[in-house]
């Protein structure tokens, strides 16, 4: 089906590409009052943007303290790259065993387990994306999951006493590795915490008001283009288990499909969304 998720067969890991269905960047940021995060206003997260060109990802901060921070993707150099957080000590395994993972072949599933082993992922996005997440003291790399170009970043220091923008609604991936939502889904911040065991992204897809769950049973079967699907959506990049992230997001009053497309650390060449990670939620 048209909607899969191309996890790529880059050498490296192309971490995670959106789909054909949504790839609209997301609109979160337009006309956002600049309310929740004044750099160096005591309460407030610190804020870092982030920009990537097609040498690297530039960081407008690459030292900063433990405890919530903002990031805000503001400009990237390909349509469809996503800066995802991620840290790991060992670098080149992470990025041989994804390759391996995304492959598809006998032993993706062990690959792509081993992944989770070594890596831990704390959220990305494309160009617009703006989302909060609490990190502790260490080393990090921002990834740009198109080009395969990083950056290194330090969190160390006095822990920052901040909390998260308040969710006006919750999504998260359950030990069973299915999406629930706490009701419809509504903005301005959409928290995203992964319980599950598996690193799991959520791609929101807007599609028809029509569409029901069998629609969608037979789309995933199906290799043709589902006629369901409309233009719009959203996207939260890869988070590894235990990690919650809140997303600055705007939501329609629309239905959306969401999906995980990362590849299952149970069955070789499956992702999540073909063993029912997907589910229909309205927006309001
Ligand atoms: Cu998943």
């Amino acid at each position: 089906m048209k909607i899969q998720t191309k996890l790529s067969s880059l050498g490296v890991a192309v971490l995670v590409t959106a789909t054909g269905l949504a790839m609209a960047p997301s609109t979160a940021t337009a006309g956002t009052a600049d309310l929740f995060a004044r750099p160096g206003h005591p309460g407030q997260p610190k804020v870092v943007r982030l920009k990537s060109n097609d040498h690297k990802v530039n960081m407008s901060d690459r030292h900063f303290r433990p405890g919530v921070t903002e990031f805000r993707v503001t400009k990237t150099v390909h349509r469809g790259s996503s800066l995802v957080i991620l840290e790991t000590d060992n670098l080149a395994r992470t990025f041989k065993k994804f390759g391996k993972a995304t492959s598809g072949g006998p032993g993706s599933a062990d690959a792509m387990k081993t992944v989770d082993r070594i890596a831990t992922f704390y959220g990305g996005g494309a160009k617009g994306a703006r989302w909060q997440v609490k990190l502790s003291a260490g080393s990090y790399y921002f990834v740009d999951t198109k080009t395969n170009k990083l950056t290194t970043f330090t969190v160390k220091g006095d822990r920052r006493g901040v909390k998260m923008a308040h969710a006006d609604s919750e999504v998260w991936a359950t030990k069973q590795n299915q999406f629930q939502t706490d009701g419809k889904l509504s903005g301005n911040w959409v928290s995203f915490t992964n319980k599950a065991h598996e690193i799991h992204f959520l791609e929101a897809d807007h599609v028809a008001g029509y569409t029901t769950p069998k629609d969608v049973r037979r789309a995933l079967k199906s290799h043709k283009e589902p006629k369901f699907d409309r233009s719009g959506g959203f996207f939260f990049d890869v988070q590894s288990p235990g990690v919650k992230t809140v997303h600055r997001q705007d939501v329609a009053s629309e239905k959306y499909l969401l999906m995980c497309w990362m590849p299952s650390e149970e069955q070789d060449g499956t992702p999540h969304a073909l063993m029912g990670m997907w589910h229909l939620v309205w927006g309001s």
